[in-house]
């Protein structure tokens, strides 16, 4: 069976890793978002992509969500002395990806070559795919303006209120070599992620929706709003900003025309019929990974509903 996650990143990585767990095989793909990548210091940085490669290679910072385990911060501090800004913290061992990144992006290979080597180096077994090799950029309007995503994500906390997000590039963005592809998997999972800040920008790219919507697949989505609210981060604000109701049903409609299930928590049990009335199957369970067995369990799960 063929399956294809569709991730950002700490939602998405988790997933990953137990579809990783319960497949073995190499018939895992991961459509990851890249709206949230950036230049600083002069490096290419994709969060989401190296939060999942991480994640799958077990290097990941699990209190964080990103970075690597065991960090060292020396460089970051030896920047800080030369007058650098430093509010996006980049561990010793997190700048050498970047390094091997940007070096790679600079001779001109492309950013799934470059998501595909840097896999093989970390003994990544499913394959990784930015959604596209084109620019992205997530901009996030708020009421202090337009904002970059990480400035808003990281320098200022995600505390402004997300009045419409533009996916700067999205017209032009063409999907990387193998994401059409992917999505004729058998079974097309869209991560619990936040829908607007990963999922939107990854379906943004031309012609993903699309194929999204004729996929020959069983399509799931899962949840990332638990008892009305996010695990981490600003999905669940995002959601009442934007006018949709904050809870999973708030989700499922999201959702509604994408995929044919919604897998939303024990705890949301009483919103089965309402998002069911969607046209959805539904299907209730555990949706709170924490470690591997948890993550592993909600995989099998998953890939019982195709
Ligand atoms: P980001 O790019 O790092 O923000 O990560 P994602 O967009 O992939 O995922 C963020 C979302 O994942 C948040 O809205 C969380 O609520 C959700 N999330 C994280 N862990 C879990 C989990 O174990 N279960 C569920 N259902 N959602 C989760
Ligand atoms: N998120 C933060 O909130 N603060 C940081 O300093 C930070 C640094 C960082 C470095 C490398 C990396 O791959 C991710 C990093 N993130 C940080 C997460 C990043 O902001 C992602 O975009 C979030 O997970 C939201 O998608
Ligand atoms: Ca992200």
């Amino acid at each position: 069976m063929n399956v294809t996650l569709l991730a950002g990143g700490v939602g998405g990585a988790r997933l990953a890793h137990g579809l990783d767990l319960a497949l073995g095989a190499p018939s895992l793909t991961v459509v990851v978002n890249v709206g949230d990548d950036t230049e600083l210091h002069g490096l290419a940085i994709s969060p989401d992509i190296d939060t999942v490669l991480y994640t799958l290679a077990g290097l990941n910072d699990e209190e964080r969500g990103w970075g690597l385990r065991g960090e060292s911060y020396a460089t970051l501090s030896a920047l800080k002395e030369l007058g650098e800004d430093t509010w996006f913290t980049l561990g010793d061992r997190d700048l050498a990806t970047h390094i091997v990144r940007t070096a790679r992006l600079r001779r001109g290979d492309p950013l799934s070559a470059v998501t595909a080597h840097l896999a093989r180096e970390m003994g990544v077994r499913p394959r990784v795919l930015p959604a596209t090799d084109d620019p992205l950029a997530t901009l996030v309007d708020t009421p202090s303006g337009r904002l970059g995503f990480q400035e808003y994500f990281v320098g200022r906390q995600h505390a402004d209120a997300v009045l419409g997000l533009h996916f700067d590039g999205a017209d032009a963005a063409r999907p990387a070599p193998g994401v059409l592809d992917a999505l004729s998997a058998d079974l097309v999972v869209l991560a619990p992620s936040n829908p607007f800040l990963s999922i939107e920008p990854l379906l943004a790219v031309g012609g993903v929706r699309e194929a999204l919507l004729a996929a020959p697949g069983r399509r799931v989505a899962v949840s990332p709003i638990v008892g009305g609210q996010a695990i981490k981060g600003p999905a669940a604000q995002i959601l009442e900003s934007l006018g949709h109701e904050v809870s999973a049903l708030g989700v499922a409609r999201i959702y509604a025309d994408l995929v044919d299930v919604m897998v939303i928590d024990d705890r949301d049990a009483h919103l089965a019929g309402p998002v069911a009335d969607l046209g959805l199957t539904v299907h209730v369970t555990d949706t709170i990974m924490g470690g591997p067995p948890g993550r592993e369990r909600l995989a099998r799960e998953l890939l019982a509903l195709a």
